[in-house]
């Protein structure tokens, strides 16, 4: 974690504080509307931080963070402690993978298809970035490192058309997973509304008794940005979870929380460089210990 983190600021205000007064609130605040939680996360997290300062008797600025830890945890842990696995183990699956230009999509789509073949499924991955030139060569060589079969068609192709036959190559070859990378775009939203609408229809139609998981990856080092793309993608389509990429780069994350509080979207991974095991399943207490500085 660098310099400006929320960590790192906590830090500081801790060392300059003698005791727990307005002020170290006051400061505290701030640091969390920096820290990308959101004005109205952020109060209600100090409001919740008084209250139980005031209730456990505590008087140090340095016990503070254990309990703002063990407060932040509360916050998502209604989410996080119903999430169940994202393909259980005899369950087949197709996951959507989808965001934005240059997040993340193609390296989590070869991560995800490592972990999973490594847990001794066998996986296709589908080429549905029909649209930025280089990117079906870029998953066949993953396809190839991985010795995993990619079903690609044309650049320019219909992107549905390509999961389609990958759900078909998929039931012939008794596979039991199908991961697709898509095409990233900015927030044109219509005509991603309609692409990904026809991806979805054509997985509704092919896909039986298959789960679908759609699933968003975001930049870290992109900071609250994040979450505008998030509600953009999620009222698209409903998504089932968000792997959030770069979070090596980076010292921020603190998007999670609205995410979660508003969005109801949980972290599934977090992306830790660019090697395939590079792939952190999100841990909440873990997570929110790193953000407070005690990991
Ligand atoms: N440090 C780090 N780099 C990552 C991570 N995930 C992806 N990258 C890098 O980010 C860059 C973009 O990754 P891609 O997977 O091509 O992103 P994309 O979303 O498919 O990009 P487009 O298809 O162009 O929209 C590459 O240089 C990746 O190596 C991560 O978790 N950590
Ligand atoms: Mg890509």
């Amino acid at each position: 974690m660098g310099l400006g983190s929320f960590a790192e600021k906590l830090k500081q205000l801790i060392q300059g504080s003698r005791g727990i007064s307005e002020d170290f609130f006051e400061h505290l605040e701030d640091y969390l509307v920096e820290g990308d939680l959101g004005a109205q996360e952020s109060v209600s997290v100090v409001e919740k931080l008084r209250i139980r300062c005031k209730k456990e008797g505590l008087s140090e600025a340095g016990e503070v963070r254990q309990l703002l830890a063990r407060i932040l945890v509360e916050e998502l842990d209604p989410l996080y402690k119903n999430q169940g696995p994202l393909l259980n183990p005899q369950e087949r699956g197709v996951f959507l993978i989808l965001g934005v230009n240059g997040v993340g999509k193609t390296t989590s789509c070869a991560k995800l298809a490592a972990r999973y073949q490594k847990e001794g499924r066998k996986v296709i991955l589908a080429a549905a970035d029909t649209f930025r030139a280089g990117a079906i060569d870029q998953l066949k060589i993953h396809g190839e490192r991985l010795h995993l079969r990619v079903v690609a068609h044309q650049s320019g192709g219909d992107p549905a058309a390509v999961v389609y036959d990958a759900l078909e190559a998929a039931h012939a070859q008794q596979a039991e997973l199908v991961i697709a990378d898509t095409a990233g775009r900015m927030h044109t939203k219509t005509a991603l509304v309609e692409e990904l609408k026809k991806i979805d229809r054509v997985i509704a139609s092919r896909a039986g008794d298959w789960i679908s998981r759609k699933i968003l990856v975001l930049d870290a080092t992109t900071g609250r940005n994040a979450l505008s793309q998030a509600e953009v993608f999620h009222q698209a389509v409903h998504l089932d979870g968000v792997i959030l990429s770069k979070y090596d780069s980076t010292a921020r994350g603190g998007v999670v929380f609205p995410l979660g509080r508003q969005l109801s979207l949980p972290i599934l991974f977090l992306g830790e460089g660019e090697r395939y095991e590079d792939l952190r399943p999100f841990q909440l207490e873990r997570f929110v210990g790193e953000f407070v500085g005690l990991a």
